[in-house]
């Protein structure tokens, strides 16, 4: 059964501090309305790098007291600073997240040692399992099939978000490392990852469309590639408009016409203007209403 991770977002007071209610409203929303397998907390989609260290340590302890056990979470830890990403890692581990991610590390242009050293630092005296968070758009860092193999030698790195177009990689990682646990990260192309075999998918916008997306999901177990062609095309038309809509925003005020109080995102993102908020009105009505 493939699992269905939605990248948990953060709402944000005007100010910027974290508006603890509505992050749990959407929390909510995801386990009871949503019905995920699992919330991704501290990644892109919650603005985690707009974070201070204390404020994802305030997502991170909501997270978890609202979703209990629940559904699977996935602490993502990872940051320009190694030394708070440890932090991060024994803190997350010791509020009982079963499972971390960190993404590469990026900004610098480091040697894949350095990297490597990177992952078994974060992981040293931390008694839990990790997902390399790969998304080599935004960092500029994409792991090679062999680098891959020499960071599972760790064996506490049990996996890959793999937030990347490059399916001739996927379908080379997914045959290599059958035990692995490679979740895909774009949620556009869901389908293809899905056709090479990923144990699942983590992505922001299935904090609205995970219904549909489990339908797709189903219908692709089922053997019916047309039904789950044809809900993925309805998925890509709602993910190219929040895209022109400018997605994060946009995510927030469709969850807003959803009675969802999903609040700002953070500066230096935008904030919504009257134009955006009428296109996600109409991207609420005619996706997700
Ligand atoms: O937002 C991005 C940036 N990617 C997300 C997802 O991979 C990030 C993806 O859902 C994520 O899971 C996280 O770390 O929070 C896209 O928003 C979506 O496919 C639309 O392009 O690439």
């Amino acid at each position: 059964m493939k699992k269905l991770y939605s990248a948990l977002m953060t709402a944000f007071n005007e100010d910027g501090s974290i508006n603890e209610a509505g992050t749990r409203e959407m929390i909510r929303y995801n386990i009871d309305v949503n019905k995920v397998d699992g919330l991704y907390v501290g990644g892109s989609t919650g603005e985690n790098f707009l974070l201070s260290p204390e404020q994802k340590k305030q997502v991170f302890k909501i997270a978890i007291d609202e979703a209990k056990s629940d559904v699977d979470l996935i602490a993502q830890v990872g940051s320009l600073d190694l030394n708070e990403s440890k932090f991060l890692a024994k803190f997350v581990t010791d509020l009982g997240y079963p499972k971390i991610s960190a993404v590469t590390p990026f900004y610098y242009k480091y040697t894949f040692e350095e990297i490597k050293d990177y992952y078994n630092e974060i992981l040293k005296g931390v008694d839990n399992k990790l997902l390399i968070y790969s998304i080599p758009a935004l960092t500029g860092v994409g792991l090679s099939i062999e680098q891959f193999a020499e960071l599972f030698e760790n064996p506490k790195i049990i996996g890959i978000k793999y937030t990347n177009a490059d399916f001739y990689l996927l379908e080379r990682v997914r045959n290599k490392f059958p035990d692995k646990l490679i979740l895909s990260g774009f949620d556009e192309m869901l389908l293809p990852a899905l056709a090479l075999n990923v144990d699942g998918c983590i992505g922001s916008t299935y904090n609205l469309n995970a219904p549909r997306v489990r339908a797709e999901m189903d219908a692709f177990d089922a053997g019916d590639i047309d039904k789950a062609r044809e809900l993925q095309k309805v998925s890509n038309d709602a993910i190219t408009a929040l895209i022109q809509n400018d997605i994060y925003p946009s995510l927030k005020l469709v969850f807003e016409e959803m009675g969802v109080h999903a609040g700002f995102t953070k500066a230096p993102m935008a904030k919504p203007t009257d134009e955006m908020r009428a296109d996600a009105k109409k991207i609420y009505q005619d996706y997700f209403k």
